[in-house]
């Protein structure tokens, strides 16, 4: 096993990857900048390295400053969290050929991923149902591309190949809007992407968004981690996430499930991934997958038992899984809020120092954070400040939970979205559960204030 382990990353998952080294007697290295010099969290590392400026261009994404930090500390391997350089295959590569380890999967696997065209023809050949659409990149001639959204049926949209979470898509909805839509898609594809291709596929209008967990080793073994419902989103930004994802039958899990973890195989993926879905009228769509930790992980680890971050670490020092398929069993289920320092009515970021932090606790309920009273949120990056987690042996238990802890939660000297949080624990659909993507969206045209 490793002896030490550069953390790339800041916040909440930076000491969550923290933790995951302690556990495993592995010296942790934080690497920080300017703006999170003072944070606890950089204070309790092994070592910490200060690698730049606030601007995350000039630190959490300087590949060379993030290198060096691991040369001069004699760290063996990188973990690079989510967001920052974490799908950034040319990183992957970079540290490997400076003779660290990344925690992750290989810098192939990442680019497989990050083209979303060759993802999806990856997955048509791995037996991962996908959206019906253009078989790889869209051709020039305008008569051809006609032809193809005639046979697809409108609506279609179209999407960057080097676009993904909701960058570079545009819905199309007649022949008649189809060339100039294919043709700016185009254009803000090569100018935000460095990468003019696109694809088309079925505009699904009112679908799920379900993703699949996987964890995959370097002796051919593969497993699923059961589903994340991940449809309550507001602008691409997922604001609550549990799981299981309720009212879709366990056989249908089980056989996505299946499929992604045969297709990792197939693709020797290793570490953790996600595949995401929509889910729509009993069927699941493939349309893109992650190769990172991602934040939603702990209602994963809270149905399985199964510590991600640390399962991360041992596949990328070589260990097996120390599980199998048959051995992962679900348990009760979880819901995750996403708690952002923001106006909970205009979402505008509210950074700022937190004059009272105090989390709330109690049986089933996990606090994924690294903030605490006096603690400044720099205004310099993504505005979450931590997440709630609870778990039940029923939805209606873990609902019952997150009332309670988001009851209890005070936050003072900022704002936050726990409000908001707290209105949607009692509203009725989402209560019901197994609403769509467009829900959020919808309750918040309509919310009174
Ligand atoms: C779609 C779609 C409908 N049909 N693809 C947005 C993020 C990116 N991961 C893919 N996205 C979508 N792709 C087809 N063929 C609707 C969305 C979409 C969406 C997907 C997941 C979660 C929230 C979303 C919000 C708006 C649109």
């Amino acid at each position: 096993m490793f002896k030490k382990i550069l953390i790339a990353n800041r916040g909440e998952i930076a000491l969550r990857i923290q933790r995951a080294c302690r556990e495993m007697g592995i010296k942790a290295v934080m690497v920080y900048s300017e703006a999170d010099r003072d944070a606890k969290y950089v204070r309790l590392a092994d070592e910490a390295v200060c690698i730049g400026p606030a601007p995350s261009g000039q630190s959490y994404l300087s590949m060379p400053a993030i290198i060096s930090a691991a040369e001069v500390t004699d760290a063996e391997a990188i973990h690079p969290g989510y967001g920052f350089l974490s799908e950034n295959a040319d990183f992957a590569e970079r540290v490997e050929k400076s003779g660290f380890t990344f925690i992750g999967p290989s810098p192939e696997s990442i680019r497989l991923m990050g083209d979303k065209v060759s993802a999806k023809q990856a997955m048509i050949r791995a037996g991962v149902p996908c959206v019906p659409g253009s078989d790889g990149a869209l051709p020039d001639d305008p008569v051809a591309i006609k032809r193809i959204a005639k046979s697809v049926g409108y609506p279609v949209i179209i999407k960057a190949a080097g676009g993904g979470g909701g960058r570079g898509m545009r819905v199309v909805h007649t022949e008649a809007a189809l060339i100039h839509a294919v043709q700016t898609t185009k254009a803000e594809a090569g100018a935000a992407f460095g990468n003019a291709e696109v694809y088309m596929e079925k505009f699904l209008q009112n679908p799920r968004h379900i993703e699949i967990q996987i964890l995959a080793d370097t002796h051919r073994n593969a497993v699923y981690l059961g589903e994340r419902d991940c449809s309550m989103q507001r602008r691409h930004q997922k604001v609550i996430e549990e799981a299981p994802a309720p009212g879709i039958p366990r056989r249908l899990i089980e056989k996505i499930g299946e499929r992604c973890a045969a297709a990792c195989k197939k693709i020797g993926y290793r570490g953790a991934g996600t595949f995401e879905f929509l889910f729509e009228n009993g069927e699941f769509y493939f349309i893109e997958m992650n190769t990172r930790v991602q934040v939603e992980h702990p209602v994963t680890e809270l149905i399985t038992g199964i510590d991600i971050v640390r399962t991360q670490i041992a596949v990328a020092a070589g260990e097996k899984l120390p599980f199998t398929q048959r051995q992962i069993q679900l348990r009760g289920h979880a819901i995750e809020c996403r708690v952002n320092a923001e106006d909970p009515y205009k979402f505008t970021p509210s950074p700022g120092r937190i004059t009272t932090w105090h989390a709330p606790g109690g049986p089933g309920v996990r606090v994924d954070s690294h903030v605490y009273t006096n603690y400044f949120v720099p205004p310099n990056y993504d505005s979450m400040i931590g997440k709630i987690i609870v778990h039940g042996d029923t939805r209606e238990q873990a609902l019952a939970r997150m009332r309670t802890a988001l009851a209890e939660t005070v936050i003072e000297g900022i704002k936050t979205n726990v409000p908001l949080h707290r209105e949607l624990m009692v509203d009725a659909s989402f209560v019901t559960g197994g609403t769509n993507i467009h829900y959020l969206e919808e309750w918040l045209s309509q919310r009174e204030r």
